[in-house]
Order: C-alpha cells, then sequence, then structure tokens
C-alpha cells in the first residue's frame, strides 16, 4: 500500500491544531503508521528542503521550520500521496481552497501549518529522514474492510 509523509509545521503545534489535523486525515481512512514529535535542527531541514537550497526563500523557511516542533507522521492508503496533497490545499494558503487545512488554517505562505510529499520518490526520501524502519507498524484494522 502507498505511503507518504506527513508533518505538522512548528505553527501548527504553536496554534493547538495537532488533533485536528490528525483527525482529518484518519476520518478520511487513512492509516497511521508511524507518528512523533521532534525539533528540527539545521542540518535536518536543509536535507528535508535541499531542492530550495539557494532560493530567497530559503533562510525564513530553514529557520522557521525549526523555529519549534514538529509533528511528523507517515500515512498509509491507495493514493495517499496525492490524497495528502489535496487535504492539505495549494502551498501558498491564497489559493488553498476552503475545506483544505491551508485553506481552513493559514494566510501566509511562509507559516502553511503543514507538509506533505509530492511524489512516491519525495515520499520514499523524506519517510527514511524522519524514520527508521522499526519505528512505522504494518497492521490491519478492521476497519480496512469497510473502508475499501
Ligand atoms: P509544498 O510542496 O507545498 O510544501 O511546497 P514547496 O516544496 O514548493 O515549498 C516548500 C515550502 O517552502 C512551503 F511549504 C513554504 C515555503 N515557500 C515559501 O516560503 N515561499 C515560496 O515562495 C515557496 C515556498
Amino acid at each position: 500500500m502507498e505511503r507518504t509523509y506527513v508533518m505538522i509545521k512548528p505553527d501548527g503545534v504553536q496554534r493547538n491544531l495537532i488533533g485536528e489535523i490528525i483527525t482529518r486525515f484518519e476520518r478520511k481512512g487513512l492509516k497511521i503508521v508511524g507518528l512523533k514529535m521532534l525539533q528540527m535542527d539545521r542540518a535536518m531541514a536543509e536535507k528535508h528542503y535541499a531542492e530550495h537550497t539557494g532560493k530567497p526563500f530559503f533562510e525564513g523557511l530553514v529557520s522557521y521550520i525549526t523555529s519549534g516542533p514538529v509533528v511528523a507522521m507517515v500515512l498509509e492508503g491507495k493514493d495517499v500521496v496525492a490524497t495528502a496533497r489535496a487535504m492539505n490545499g495549494a502551498t501558498n494558503p491564497a489559493n488553498a481552497g476552503p475545506g483544505t487545512i491551508r485553506g481552513d488554517y493559514a494566510i501566509e505562505v511562509g507559516r502553511n501549518v503543514i507538509h506533505a510529499s509530492d511524489s512516491i520518490d519525495s515520499a520514499n526520501r523524506e519517510i527514511a529522514i524522519y524514520f527508521t524502519e522499526n519505528e512505522l507498524c504494518e497492521y490491519k484494522k478492521v476497519l480496512d474492510d469497510w473502508i475499501y
């Protein structure tokens, strides 16, 4: 089954949105297979956002993402990469529709509450940055038979 990396950013934690956001993914029917809180350091941030190195917003992005704890999770489900991106909404909250996480809870592109991998390759790369193999759980739920 497909997996993706989702992260509640420091503003989401500070604004008490952890439960609200996790609830949305759970209610959708996606399965949480990895979950933890951590404080990112600069090296971790540079690794995660390597593709943005040198861009004008890079330094601000690193300082934002390392400004407080984040909630890291791995979600599993059919088409989960695209589904989590759709649930998050557009990168710039101004373009994120109502009903999406960014559309409902964010205003600034540089404080956009949530991250989700943009492809299966990115998901595999990002999951490996944050989780070891034995921190991820492979399990079946009774509800799986009703969701699929
Ligand atoms: P996303 O895939 O939605 O996380 O978006 P990107 O990978 O394009 O950007 C990563 C993060 O950089 C965004 F979540 C917010 C930040 N960013 C800015 O602050 N300014 C920009 O112009 C673009 C991105």
